[in-house]
This record gives structure tokens, C-alpha cells and sequence, in this order.
């Protein structure tokens, strides 16, 4: 779905290249979100596929109504398009499972909406001068909307793969792992300090401020993302039913939601199936596991005598470079994901095999840190030193405590403007419909060390 054409960073170009690139990540967003929202007839465009998720018609809508308050009437000063459903539309008024009962715009009406607001937003894109004042500079504003409305697009990916019925979304089969079985099963990242964060990524959110130096002590860290194959012999041994390799919260999850395999998993007679956007089909064994919860995650690495990566760890094994000693945008480098480095996108509605990507390695080794799968890392979601809510609370501020886990790396249906290396997502930790697997850490034993 996603063009594979080399993207400008927004920090390299001048003002009328810019406005081109804004313009142009915001047309590319909107098919994705008119595809997703087309897909699937009106009927089921209002009607809710799991408690857990709003119907599409609420994302869609929801996506034009923050472009509005944002773009149209902040940015642009403008007159406000519909201030009577900014209520409808506000995440924080109306759990998701409340909001099929709301009188939300229809389709028709919400697709008019979303064209009308972008039209004022393209008019007033031109006459921005996309400086002066820290919402505009650099066109942050723009491209923090376009990132909001390509994460809509992924949670309403995981609306499509929730919904009962036949396929309806396209899919091209990822690439082959290459040579997986000769790549070590941990890489090795020696202590020191690294600068985690971004003060300079243009479009980077409030969360991922400022840039600051963390020490982080030796550790190993697994390849690839723990696969299928690995998470089965987990739970071939017992693993859902043996509380010690659970922790306490994790174990009363594990009993009162009766898991006993990731979400979307069957046990036919012996072999496991999945169900994955209205295909079923044998679990693919050589594939990152996904839908686990962060307790699950925890459960595995304790099986297998490790331990999930501290948020930390995660972004020095994806973006420090021992070369240089300074931080990377992404695992290979600065420049933006193309086709053979990640799966991003939406083009698989898969991960990639273990050991795909090669070219998409980390200075350290590792592989698929970027797509596939987002990653649970063993982190609470709390702010860097230095952190100042921009431009609202609610996007950040608000969930910053012990009950959010943070989750790295993207997944195959994130897009790339909405993924880096700082990139941080979070999410409660029983959370399974999300494109979530994990890899492994551990600290080395001393004998280990050179
Ligand atoms: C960053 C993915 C946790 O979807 O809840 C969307 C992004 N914030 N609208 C979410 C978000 C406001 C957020 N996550
Ligand atoms: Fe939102």
C-alpha cells in the first residue's frame, strides 16, 4: 500500500519543499485511511466489531476533528468547521465501548467532513509560513496530525483484525528470512553511556524530548523477535499453566482472562491455527509471535531464564553506534525506511520471517528492531528529564505512570511517519489485539565477559 519513494526529512528542506512534503505525507495518510475505511461496507463501518475498539466511522471522524482543532482553527486561525461534535470526538468524554451508542456522523456525513477540513487545511498550508512560533516551526503541527492519523490507521487495522468474516484488505507475502539459522540467538552490547532521545528530529512528539545521556550496563539482547516456533515450546511445556514463571499481577491476568495461547490462536486437534485479517491458517513457526500481552511476554522470558529489555536497553541496541558513539534515527542509520530494511507500512499484514531484513541490522546485530512486531519492553511509561507536555497534555502527560508498559519499534502495520528510532508507543499491559511481540534481554553472567 505505502509507495516505497525516498522521503525528504523535513529538517533538510526549505519552505517550499516542505509545504510539497507535508502536503504530500498528508494525501498519502488519507488513502490509507480511505482504503481501511472502504474496505468494508456501510453496516459495518458503524457497527462495533469488539468492545475494545470504536467503529471505523468514529476513527475516521475523530482523525478530521483533531486536524480541525489543530490545523484549522489553531494553526490556521480559522473559523471553526463543526464545534458542535469536537464533544463526540474527544478520546477522553467517551470510553470506546460507549461510542457506538453516540449519534456520530454517518459515513457519508464523516467522509464529507474529513474532505472539508483537509481542503481549509491544503488552502491554509499555502499561506503558513511554517515559522515564528514553536507549533508551525518546521510544520510540526502537520506532521504531528499526519502521525495522528496514521496511528488511527493501525488501530483501525486492528479493528479489521478483530472483525469476524472473509478477508477484505490486500496482502503481499513478506520476504524469506535470510541465513536465520546462522545469526546468533543474543548480541552483546557493552556498558557505557548513550544518548537516548531527540532534541532535533523535527516531527518527533513531546515524549520522545529531550535528548539526554543514559549509562546502561552490559547486557545481551536476542537477535530477532522470539518467534512462534519459540513462544510454542513455551507453552508446550506447561508455560500458562505453571504460575512461577509468571509474575503475581501477570498470573491473576492469566486466570480471570483464562490465556492459555497469543489472542487469534485455535487448537485444532493438535495443531494451531491462527486467524489473521479473515485468513486461517497454520501458525507460521518461523514468524515473530504477536498479540501477547506484556504478561505473557514476562512469562516467556522468565521460561526461558532472561527478561524483557528495559526501555532503555532497547534504544541503545536499536540506535547507538559504537563507531561514532553517537545515536542513530533508526537501527541501519538516518535514512528513512525503505523497501528491504523494514516491514512498516501495511504492505505485509504480517511480520516478516526471524532474520529478515538484513540490511536493516542494528550496529549491534540485531535484527527487526524497526516493524514487524512492537516490541514490550519492561519500562513503565514515564517522561525523560527535561520533559515539557507540547502541544497538549492528553497526548502523553496524561498516561505517564505504572500503568502503562512501553512498547518499541513499530509494526507491520505502523507507517513510517510514525515510527523511528525514539519513536514510544505504551499501552496497558493485558493489552493482546495490538501488533505487539517482544524480544528477550538478560545481563550477562561475569564469567561471560571478557
Ligand atoms: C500512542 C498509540 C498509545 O492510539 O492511544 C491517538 C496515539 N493519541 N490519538 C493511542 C493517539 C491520541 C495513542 N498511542
Ligand atoms: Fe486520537
Amino acid at each position: 500500500m505505502a509507495s516505497e519513494t525516498v522521503r525528504p526529512n523535513p529538517a533538510d528542506l526549505g519552505i517550499e519543499d516542505l509545504r510539497t512534503h507535508v502536503a504530500d505525507e498528508m494525501q498519502r495518510t488519507r488513502d490509507r485511511s480511505i482504503a481501511l475505511t472502504s474496505a468494508v461496507d456501510d453496516d459495518e463501518l458503524v457497527r462495533q466489531h469488539s468492545p475494545l475498539m470504536s467503529p471505523l466511522v468514529w476513527d475516521l471522524a475523530h482523525v478530521g476533528s483533531q486536524e480541525e482543532i489543530w490545523l484549522v482553527r489553531d494553526v490556521g486561525g480559522r473559523q471553526a468547521v463543526r464545534p458542535d461534535i469536537d464533544d463526540l470526538y474527544d478520546a477522553f468524554q467517551h470510553a470506546r465501548a460507549d461510542r457506538p451508542a453516540l449519534p456520530l456522523l454517518g459515513p457519508t456525513e464523516a467522509r464529507n467532513y474529513v474532505t472539508t477540513v483537509r481542503d481549509k487545511v491544503l488552502d491554509l498550508l499555502d499561506r503558513s509560513p511554517l515559522e515564528g512560533r514553536r507549533l508551525v516551526e518546521q510544520a510540526f503541527a502537520f506532521g504531528m496530525i499526519v502521525q495522528h492519523e496514521q496511528q488511527h490507521d493501525e488501530t483501525m487495522l486492528a479493528t479489521h483484525q478483530l472483525r469476524n468474516g472473509d478477508p477484505v484488505l490486500d496482502d503481499e507475502p513478506p520476504p524469506a528470512a535470510v541465513d536465520a539459522d546462522s545469526l546468533p540467538d543474543e548480541v552483546l552490547v557493552p556498558g557505557g553511556p548513550f544518548v537516548m532521545g531527540t532534541s532535533t528530529e523535527p516531527w518527533a512528539l513531546d515524549n520522545e524530548r529531550p535528548a539526554h545521556e543514559v549509562h546502561v550496563a552490559d547486557f545481551r539482547i536476542d537477535t530477532t523477535p522470539v518467534t512462534n516456533g519459540q513462544f510454542l515450546r513455551f507453552l508446550d511445556s506447561g508455560g500458562y499453566d505453571q504460575p512461577r514463571w509468571w509474575s503475581e499481577q501477570g498470573w491473576q491476568y492469566r486466570q480471570r482472562a483464562d490465556l492459555r495461547a497469543p489472542l487469534f490462536w485455535k487448537d485444532d486437534g493438535g495443531t494451531w491455527l491462527r486467524r489473521r485479517f479473515g485468513h486461517v491458517e497454520p501458525v507460521a513457526l518461523d514468524e515473530p509471535v504477536v498479540h501477547v500481552c506484556f504478561y505473557e511476554a514476562q512469562a516467556y522470558a522468565n521460561w526461558a531464564g532472561k527478561r524483557l529489555p528495559t526501555e532503555q536497553e532497547w534504544e541503545k541496541a536499536a540506535r547507538f553506534d559504537p563507531r561514532s558513539g553517537r545515536s542513530l534515527r533508526y537501527p541501519w542509520g538516518q535514512a528513512d525506511p525503505q523497501q528491504g530494511r523494514a516491514n512498516l507500512g501495511q504492505r505485509h499484514l504480517r511480520p516478516a520471517p526471524a532474520g529478515a531484513y538484513p540490511t536493516g541490522a542494528a550496529p549491534c546485530g540485531a535484527r527487526q528492531l524497526i516493524g514487524d512486531v512492537w516490541e514490550w519492553t519492561a519500562s513503565d511509561f514515564a517522561p525523560y528529564p527535561g520533559f515539557t507536555a507540547f502541544p497538549y497534555r492528553e497526548y502523553s502527560e496524561v498516561f505517564f505512570g505504572a500503568s502503562h508498559k512501553v512498547l518499541r519499534g513499530g509494526s507491520f502495520g505502523t507507517d513510517v511517519a510514525a515510527c523511528r528510532g525514539t519513536f514510544r508507543n505504551w499501552d496497558y499491559p493485558i493489552r493482546r489485539q495490538i501488533f505487539a511481540g517482544f524480544r528477550c534481554a538478560r545481563t550477562p553472567d561475569s564469567d561471560e565477559l571478557g
